[in-house]
């Protein structure tokens, strides 16, 4: 483990999060695009990023805004041209930064040419590349499976008279990972890639590729009863990651990250640990649910605090003593900006921000941050339906309101959950749209840019900006944020979460008040006199004015947050 913690790069780097559609546009079509980016590397390069993911800029229908992939290997013309993406990649390679790109390979479009051709008959050679069942004896859906978006999980095909699976959206068909020449393509579409001298690959909800081959009816005794759990980390999912590191990663030298879905430690333990020769590391979603109630998305409580360090705790203690990667994150395309989430994003929005970074870029993992995170922009406001545009947002409103919600009630929750709000413009400036576009952008620029945007933040030393590129930078510096233990020291405190990075070396003692209250925090003893008596403390950084020495007891004023050595 010692050794592949100082050989594996990326242990030390930070990663940037690019949704296209809303990063930079140069053509005055209201969407970003591939040129837009190359305009913006310097910025990412100031910045201190050193991976770039750039999610799905193939072609695409962009019913999921690119999550649909009509063709693997080629550009989407609103992006841009193969031409320009090799000009990106050798920009970003110039600048010694990475690329990551997104691979989409649990299902395909219902545009793709393989499932063009699958639809065609039952014994077409491309029939085997998804996956069909026959309708029930009763004529009705082949088991009760739910598509994460809403609704059944199976689509009709009248031409061949069966079902097709389809977990996400009804035009994205689930690919059948069983047939080899499935696998194939997978293989073969990387190297294209890898060849083009990429760096790694995020992989888009990787742990759902495996199926249960019966295809079992849910009965719900296990929740949440929509038939996950008979596809979820499934029974061959990790001989099809190894695979692919045989085939792909471990030649290329790739850095990896996949995407799990409602995925458990030990599963991530085996996904990341080098020895298994699976992925570099692993997201998972459990500390983004501690706001759904019984697990339910589309209803709103206030996130449990408690819930949250716990979860956050578990995974870093865990994920260590099985010597497993955490991709850190609070922020993604399909999450509410954590700032509104967690914090206050109106009197307390520039601490609140700060907090968050530091809370994160303490932990042991890989962090990433979401494009617009690192100047603090906060879900915008929705006035009306007509303003969303994902189609998880625009299905859920409809059934909300099936379910009995008036048209008031559901609204208030999409504002609240929708994935829009992580994906409306990135704020340059205070010209039009934020200097998103010249044109008539795609999803509404929030209404706050003229003071929340990226041209003030950089003039401002003092920004959130600055705070993000100097945790950027201490990453760098500091081993003990690489391989540190991670210890709890809040003791379920109600406001404050602290905890602490041990190496032989030097300890690492993070503390952030989330509540708009004054706080206090008393260190446990042992841990005081072990670690902190008769050490060299330093602020490293914080987010309020305080005395530079760490004490025995901290009084932090709302939203405070602290990053202390000691030596
Ligand atoms: O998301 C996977 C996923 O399960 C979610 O985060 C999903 O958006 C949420 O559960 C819905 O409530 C990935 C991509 O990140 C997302 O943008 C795509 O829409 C999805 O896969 C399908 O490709």
């Amino acid at each position: 483990m010692k050794n592949s913690i100082t050989q594996d790069w990326w242990r030390k780097s930070t990663v940037y999060q690019v949704y296209p559609k809303s990063f930079k546009d140069t053509t005055g079509s209201g969407e970003g695009d591939i040129r837009g980016l190359i305009e913006k590397l310097d910025y990412l390069q100031d910045l201190g990023i050193d991976i770039i993911w750039l999610q799905p800029v193939y072609v695409s229908p962009q019913n999921d805004n690119g999550y649909d992939v009509a063709d693997y290997c080629e550009i989407n013309p609103e992006y841009g041209t193969m031409e320009d993406f090799d000009e990106l990649a050798a920009e970003i390679r110039s600048r010694n930064m990475h690329l990551m790109l997104d691979i989409v390979v649990n299902h395909s479009s219902t545009e793709h040419a393989w499932f063009q051709a699958s639809r065609q008959s039952k014994d077409n050679p491309y029939r085997d590349y998804y996956i069909w069942k026959d309708p029930a004896p009763d004529g009705g859906l082949p088991n009760n499976w739910q598509s994460k978006f809403g609704g059944p999980a199976w689509q009709y095909d009248e031409g061949t008279g069966q079902y097709f699976l389809t977990l996400f959206d009804k035009t994205q068909a689930d690919l059948n990972w069983e047939n080899p020449k499935v696998r194939e393509e997978v293989v073969k579409l990387m190297t294209f890639w890898a060849e083009k001298g990429v760096s790694g690959f995020r992989m888009d909800v990787i742990n759902l590729i495996s199926k249960d081959q019966d295809f079992p009816n849910d009965d719900g005794s296990v929740l949440p009863g929509d038939g996950r759990r008979f596809y979820t980390d499934g029974p061959r999912v990790h001989e099809y990651v190894k695979e692919m590191h045989e085939r792909v990663f471990g030649p290329y030298n790739l850095v990896t990250v996949g995407e799990m879905s409602s995925t458990t430690m030990e599963n991530c333990i085996l996904y990341s640990n080098p020895a298994e020769k699976e992925f570099s590391m692993t997201f998972n979603f459990h500390h983004l649910k501690v706001d759904y109630p019984k697990g339910q998305k589309w209803e709103l409580m206030p996130y449990d605090f408690e819930q949250l360090k716990r979860l956050l705790s578990d995974w870093q203690i865990g994920m260590q003593q099985g010597g497993g990667w955490n991709a850190l994150f609070f922020n993604n395309h399909d999450q509410p900006r954590a700032l509104s989430r967690f914090t206050d994003d109106t009197k307390y929005r520039t601490e609140s921000a700060k907090l968050i970074a530091t809370t994160l870029h303490g932990l042991q993992g890989t962090p990433y941050v979401f494009q617009g995170e690192e100047i603090g922009m906060p879900n915008p406001y929705w006035n009306d339906i007509s303003e969303l545009r994902d189609i998880e947002s625009k299905n859920m409103y409809q059934i909300l309101q099936q379910n009995g919600k008036s048209a008031d009630e559901a609204l208030a929750i999409i504002r609240e959950r929708s994935r829009d709000n992580s994906r409306t413009p990135m704020q340059w400036d205070d010209g039009p749209q934020a200097g998103f576009t010249s044109g008539t952008p795609w999803i509404k620029v929030d209404e706050r840019y003229p003071s929340i945007n990226v041209k003030q933040q950089m003039n401002d030393p003092e920004s959130i900006y600055h705070h993000y590129k100097k945790l950027i930078a201490l990453r760098k510096e500091l081993q003990v944020l690489t391989d540190g233990r991670y210890i709890r020291l809040d003791e379920a405190h109600p406001q404050v979460y602290a905890y602490a990075r041990v190496s032989e070396k030097e300890t690492l003692v993070v503390m952030s008040n989330f509540s708009d209250r004054e706080a206090s925090l008393q260190l446990p003893d042992d841990f005081h006199t072990e670690y902190v008596e008769g050490g060299l403390s330093k602020l490293l950084i914080g987010n309020t004015k305080l005395e530079p020495a760490l004490q025995a007891q901290t009084v932090l004023t709302p939203y405070a947050s602290y990053m202390w050595i000691i030596r």
